[in-house]
């Protein structure tokens, strides 16, 4: 049923105008007065279930970043059930942007026990989790006083924060314009999603934008996919996102469909031709092999290689450019046929044994690559959260590069397929930071421990030589990085418990997470429905409707900030006299200049939730501009072109004081790393590779406190029959998987959909040591590892090693 206006649905199932609503509820005295009756006199008046049902316009705001659409029905003021996009036709291009499982429970997230209902102080032990409850004035006074005071004696470079993920972070920028306003803080270069594959792009495509490439609507024109660790269907798979056009694209061009992942994940489920089953962290091996047979069976596009890319073969450097003439033996192709420093021809028989995947299998797979016409080759995030993840996706960008079809049709540059990354709306302006220096982000808790050490040869710190203090102060808004999400849980936990090191930590969350548990102040923020905002996401635009009043003494993150602002007297460069929805209608009038398709936002107003449209047929391949006409549109490498051997790289390598074992080389190279299949020593003790994913029942610790998704998606340690017959494991069993950094307790799910020698776990589950220090609430992060890659100095958390026994 079309419902873009708020509706009553009568007995007969037509609609009431909001007008006859409002002549129905003065008939039957006010809203308020419903809401006051008992229970049974409510039933007298109702006569039809469905009479006194409001629909009104939200969305999801969950951190796949779809936005999907909400419908949420309430009566008397209560929310009865989420329903969703129903609008419109649904045809491919102007499709309903249909909510998953999360949107759709979002009520019980609303009204979780656990939700953070007043300001809060801690009183006991930090990481203790007692607190007790104070005014808002008396808790924004000491965040106030905790502020000036960390400001006054290290400096502002003592405050690390970022915006975590528990939604777009976009509309949520009044964090960082107020501590801007207030000096700056350390900010991360990177993040926990993508910095590896980001640096990757950088080095081998001139900019992090490459790590996106073709949208899967290109699909419709390919013949051969293959995907590396990309599952949308778990991470884009709501109704608008790309799971949808994974499916539309694939139906349209029938293209054959390779899946390398050490999980079957449900993007393959069926729908694939082939599953090549992978040991983590290997990839780089196979490409490698992959190449040597495209080398040495001529399927190599040499003329694309001279042409559009450096480092392939021997260069006779570019003066003008500065880039020195390069000998043949070091380029990739005598690096991968032997003939260059390790003599190690890259064959799949050499290849095989490391990655897992038969010799038959790599052959059958490079030439499909290599006869294909328009092969489509993408990788999602999950193979560069490993310890030498910058290297793996610089390798995996390899085959498009070698098979030469970058910007044309139905191909791809090895980059993510998204067809749309974000919401089209302008963020709040920060202003400028004072702090210049940025940590990367996975090192933000070393700097707690000897940021004073850190420089940018040694720790790769951006933007300034040094720190000039550690980190005093953790600053965190709707995030549960500084624990949950981080690393080794529980080492984690003893440095943030050290009161000596970090002074004060502010946290402000809906729920009582395992970071808002070592909150020196806690504050309760409004939720998702409580809040209002503009939404643009594929083929909606939205203004959230009022859905329920802040709850307990839950304030607007926007008025709090307003009010700390007041309190270093900066209010008025804060707000610029704008209140939030001001601020919504301003951005959204800004955001218009650019997208002629958005209304007035008084239309907006009026109708609440409107269909866009985007052409599925319109070109979406990357990169078109600089194959037509290389010249005229150079990469921002160091040679202008694709850079597959790097000078920079060359040199960090050589400069950069790197920690025991790390490595940064100049071509993308496979590294064994440690906990990886080729830590012969570690495997002796741990001999399964543990990796986590996103699952579909959260959107990573976001949600975990709703008890229909716990039921529905059962987060169980995935393990392959042999090895749980080796341990003699029986089906749902608890089970303990540690090693020498934690244990947590799980059940397990044997199955075939992971392969042996390797489990997978959802990430985002909330850790919970007991006394015992047992997680029992199963956290990934408690058997992951704080030791950052070489290159971009990032997160590893798909390399581990552990091992599986029976729960005692
Ligand atoms: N082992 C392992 N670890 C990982 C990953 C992995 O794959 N494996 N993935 C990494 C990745 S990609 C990411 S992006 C990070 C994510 O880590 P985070 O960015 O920390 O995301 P969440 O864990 O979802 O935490 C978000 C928090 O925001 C809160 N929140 C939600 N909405 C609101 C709101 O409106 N207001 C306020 N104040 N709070 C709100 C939620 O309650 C939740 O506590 O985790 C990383 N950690
Ligand atoms: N449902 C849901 N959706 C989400 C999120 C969520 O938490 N839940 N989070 C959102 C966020 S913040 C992000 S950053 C994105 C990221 O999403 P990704 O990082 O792409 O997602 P993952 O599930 O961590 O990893 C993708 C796949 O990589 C595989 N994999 C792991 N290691 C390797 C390897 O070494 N080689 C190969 N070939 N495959 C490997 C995993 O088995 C998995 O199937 O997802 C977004 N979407
Ligand atoms: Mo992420």
């Amino acid at each position: 049923m079309a419902n873009n206006e708020n509706k009553l649905l009568n007995k007969t199932g037509t609609c009431l105008s909001r007008r006859d609503f409002l002549q129905l509820s003065a008939c039957l005295g006010s809203g308020a007065f419903l809401a006051t009756l008992p229970l049974n006199s409510i039933a007298a008046l109702v006569i039809n279930e469905h009479v006194g049902e409001v629909a009104k316009w939200h969305n999801c705001w969950a951190h796949c970043l779809s936005s999907c659409l909400l419908k949420i029905i309430t009566e008397n003021g209560q929310i009865k059930r989420i329903e969703t996009d129903d609008l419109g036709d649904d045809v491919f291009g102007r499709h309903q942007a249909r909510a998953c499982l999360r949107g759709r429970s979002l009520h019980k997230r609303t009204f979780a026990p656990d939700r953070l209902k007043y300001p809060m102080k801690r009183v006991g032990k930090r990481g203790e989790g007692k607190f007790k409850r104070i005014s808002w004035d008396e808790a924004l006074d000491e965040v106030h006083r905790q502020l000036s005071g960390i400001i006054g004696k290290y400096g502002n470079q003592a405050i690390f924060s970022r915006i975590g993920f528990g939604k777009p972070d976009g509309p949520y920028h009044f964090v960082p314009r107020f501590l801007n306003l207030i000096g700056g803080f350390l900010s991360p270069e990177g993040n926990y999603s993508s910095h590896q594959i980001d640096t990757a792009s950088k080095f081998t495509y001139g900019e992090s934008k490459y790590t996106f490439g073709s949208a899967p609507t290109e699909l419709a024109h390919s013949d051969l996919i293959v995907y590396f660790g990309n599952n949308p269907a778990n991470t884009r798979m709501s109704g608008a996102n790309d799971t949808y056009h994974y499916q539309q694209g694939k139906q349209a061009s029938s293209a054959r469909t390779i899946i390398i992942d050490p999980q079957y994940t449900d993007t393959a489920c069926g729908r694939e031709d082939l599953w090549l089953a992978i040991r983590p962290g290997s990839d780089a091996i196979l490409v490698e092999a992959i190449a040597w047979v495209l080398i040495t069976e001529n399927y190599v596009n040499e003329a694309f290689l001279k042409q559009y890319c450096y480092g392939y073969d021997e260069e006779l450097g570019d003066v003008e450019r500065g880039i020195p003439p390069l000998e043949r033996s070091l380029g990739y192709k005598a690096y991968i046929l032997g003939e260059g420093g390790d003599g190690q021809p890259k064959t799949p028989e050499y290849a095989a044994s490391v990655c897992g995947i038969p010799q038959e299998q790599i052959y059958h797979l490079a030439r499909a690559l290599g006869q294909a016409k328009a092969p489509f080759i993408a990788q999602g995030w999950g193979p560069q959260r490993h310890a030498a993840g910058e290297q793996t996706a610089r390798a995996i960008f390899m085959l498009p590069i070698l098979l030469g079809k970058i910007g044309l049709p139905g191909t791809n540059n090895g980059g993510s397929d998204f067809s749309f990354s974000g919401s089209d709306i302008m963020p709040m302006p920060i202003g400028k930071n004072g702090v210049q220096a940025k940590v990367p982000c996975f090192k933000w808790l070393e700097a707690v421990e000897r940021g004073h050490e850190m420089t940018a040869l040694t720790d790769g710190i951006v933007g300034a030589e040094r720190l000039t203090s550690d980190v005093k102060c953790v600053f965190m808004y709707q995030g549960n990085w500084m624990l949950n999400q981080h690393s080794d849980c529980n080492a984690t936990a003893k440095i943030l418990a050290d009161e000596s090191k970090l002074e004060f930590i502010f946290v402000m969350d809906n729920h009582m997470t395992s970071s808002a548990k070592f909150a020196d102040i806690l504050l309760p923020d409004i939720t998702w429905l409580e809040n209002t905002r503009v939404v643009r996401f594929a083929t909606h635009l939205t203004l959230t409707e009022h859905i329920l009043d802040p709850m307990y003494e839950c304030r607007h993150p926007y008025l709090v900030f307003a009010d700390l602002a007041e309190r270093f007297g900066v209010r008025e460069s804060y707000s610029e006299g704008r209140s939030w929805d001001e601020w919504q209608k301003f951005l959204y009038e800004e955001s218009r200049k650019k997208h002629a398709d958005f209304p007035p936002f008084e239309v907006l107003q009026q109708q609440k939730t409107i269909r866009l449209s985007f052409d599925p047929k319109e070109p979406r391949y990357v990169m078109r501009e600089f194959r037509e006409d290389p010249l005229a549109n150079p990469l921002k490498t160091e040679s202008g072109k694709i850079q597959i051997y790097s000078h920079r790289l060359a040199h960090f390598s050589n400069t950069w004081q790197l920690p025991e074992g790390d490595r940064i080389t100049a071509l993308p190279q496979y590294q064994p790393t440690w906990e990886s299949y080729a830590d012969i020593e570690v495997r002796k003790d741990y001999p399964l590779q543990l990796i986590g994913f996103k699952s579909k029942g959260r959107p990573h610790s976001t949600f975990h406190n709703v008890p229909w998704l716990r039921e529905v998606i059962q987060d169980a340690l995935m393990i392959n029959p042999l090895d749980a017959k080796t341990r003699n494991l029986q089906q749902g069993q608890l089970v303990h998987v540690y090693n020498d950094r934690g244990v947590i307790r799980v059940p397990i799910r044997i199955t075939p959909r992971i392969m042996p020698g390797v489990v997978g776990l959802g990430e985002g589950t909330w850790y919970t040591p007991d006394d015992k220090g047992v997680d029992t609430g199963g956290c990934i992060n408690t058997l992951t590892r704080l030791k950052p890659t070489a290159l971009a100095k990032a997160n590893p958390q798909g390399t581990n090693l552990v091992e599986v026994i029976s729960a005692p």
